[in-house]
């Protein structure tokens, strides 16, 4: 079955309607029908259903995976296996990389170069993809995520689905595995975050002193003073207008930092960004060095080849060598052709300008464009930024083009205020936030929203091949004010 994790659907439920049919023990339907309307056994009556839910969608996974023996090809790799296998990689490209010469300024010379590189790209994106998947086998585990216990993230993941209407039927291993991920991953600002909040409510309805330190915690979270206000101002109108008791209160701040994150996107008019089929898709990476653009170029490449979609990478951070290296190990990772030139500083609208080429003559879905976070200076990055958007727009015309700012969730504040220099040269589109495991600063995602109005559209808790997916602000928030 394959689960396409853009449009979060399963494009094939077969193997689900088969397990539907084995009914899970214990897995009787709580009566809907209860003549008792007492609160207090309603609440029972409720985290009863939940759980019963939870049973029943792990028993069909259960069986659903003793039904699927069939592994598919793995993924991941050690860091010590990859940097011997990218020093491997970096062997075998140095003697086959391009060079080219300027000789002669006529125009047709230069156009039967490039047809020249056109082709001896194409050559070896066919010949070398193969033999690095081939090299990078054995040094794989597996990166199909397993069925654990029954136990409280399981319990927790199921929970947060089933608020969202899910049927137990229609959920897949695959985001429960995530949504563990994603829990663990936004465990330090959690810490932080909920245990002071839930200390201060405590039984009592909603105080003005709970409130001020709601508002410490905010901004500690680095959720911005524009993100902080208008949560608060939302509580204190509420509290103005009733007794507010604390599963309220926490039901409402939860709302409200949903909605928060959710008017971006709201405003693009797409929930889910997803590749368009049947129509060139290129995503542009950008931001400083460091924060994870090629990290998360290589994790959304396997999840569009895992989602059932062609990919291509362009490997248009050409001020570094070792960058190049680093995404060809990644293409490897997944079997995705990665289009190169290892020229020492080669012009990245020219890598991009191949890329394009090649995308459309393979009729390729989704070009994925690693660029630099750094050069000589900032206004030349800026300038290389531009070029490489431009020669996106002028070749591509038909193009549906998303530029995504990497956002570092560890420099918090502060990197959003650097990360913001590109949305001018890059016409950003969205943002990715990325290392959110390890900080306690996962706040900032309110602060991207709050200030700079930008869609977040993926989120990374880790450093492994799968621990990076589609934004979804429920599932965040929920992750966020976990109380366990
Ligand atoms: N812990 C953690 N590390 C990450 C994450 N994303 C990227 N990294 C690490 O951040 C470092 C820099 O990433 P890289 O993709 O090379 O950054 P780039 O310079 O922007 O391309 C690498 O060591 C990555 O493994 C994440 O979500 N969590
Ligand atoms: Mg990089």
């Amino acid at each position: 079955m394959v689960y396409d994790w853009f449009n979060r659907q399963a494009s094939d439920d077969v193997s689900t309607e088969k397990v539907l049919e084995e009914k899970p023990e214990g897995s009787e339907e709580v009566s809907s029908d209860s003549s008792n309307n007492q609160e207090e056994s309603s609440s029972i009556n409720q985290e009863e259903s939940s759980l019963e839910w939870a049973r029943s969608a792990y028993a069909r996974l259960k069986a659903q995976q003793a039904q699927q023996k069939t592994s598919q090809p793995s993924v991941e790799i050690d860091s010590a296996s990859e940097t011997a296998l990218a020093a491997n990689v970096q062997a075998e490209f140095s003697a086959q990389s391009s060079s080219f010469e300027a000789g002669g300024s006529l125009l047709e010379q230069a156009a039967l170069q490039r047809q020249v590189r056109q082709e001896e790209l194409e050559e070896k994106v066919e010949e070398v993809s193969p033999q690095l998947a081939q090299q990078s086998q054995f040094l794989e585990t597996s990166p199909e995520p397993r069925l654990g216990e029954f136990d409280e993230t399981f319990a927790w993941s199921a929970e947060v689905l089933a608020a969202q209407g899910r049927k137990p039927e229609k959920i897949s291993l695959e985001e429960i595995d995530w949504l563990g991920r994603l829990r663990r991953g936004l465990e330090k600002t959690r810490q932080g975050f909920v245990k002071g909040l839930l200390e201060n409510l405590g039984d009592d309805p909603l105080t003005p002193e709970v409130l001020d330190d709601l508002e410490t915690l905010l901004l500690r979270a680095d959720a911005g003073v524009e993100a902080t206000d208008q949560v608060l101002d939302a509580l204190r109108r509420r509290m103005n207008e009733e007794v507010v008791d604390p599963a309220e209160g926490l039901r409402f701040l939860k709302q409200q930092l949903c909605n928060l994150l959710e008017a971006p996107i709201q405003d693009t008019g797409t929930d889910l960004l997803a590749p368009e089929r049947g129509r060139l898709n290129i995503w542009l990476f950008v931001g400083v060095n460091g924060v994870g653009k090629t990290t998360t170029l290589g994790k959304l490449a396997n999840l569009a080849v895992r989602s059932g979609y062609t990919a291509l990478i362009a490997a248009a951070d050409t001020f570094r060598a070792a960058a190049v290296e680093q995404v060809k190990v990644w293409g490897a990772r997944s079997g995705v052709p990665v289009i190169a030139n290892s020229t020492a500083n080669a012009d990245p609208a020219a890598v991009v300008f191949d890329a394009i080429g090649a995308a459309r003559s393979k009729s390729t879905d989704l070009v994925l464009v690693d660029t630099a976070g750094r050069l000589q200076t900032k206004h030349n990055l800026m300038e290389e930024l531009q070029k490489v958007r431009r020669i996106i727009d002028r070749l591509a015309p038909e193009a549906r083009v998303e530029s995504l700012l990497i956002l570092d969730a560890s420099q918090g504040q502060n990197g959003l205020r650097q990360a913001m220099a590109f949305a001018q040269a890059a016409a950003l589109t969205g943002v990715v936030i990325t290392k959110l495991d390890g900080t306690s600063r996962g706040g900032v995602a309110l602060a991207v929203a709050s200030e700079a109005r930008l869609p977040i559209r993926f989120i990374g808790a880790g450093e492994g091949i799968r621990d990076l997916r589609p934004f979804n602000s429920f599932e965040f928030v929920e992750a966020l004010l976990a109380n366990y």
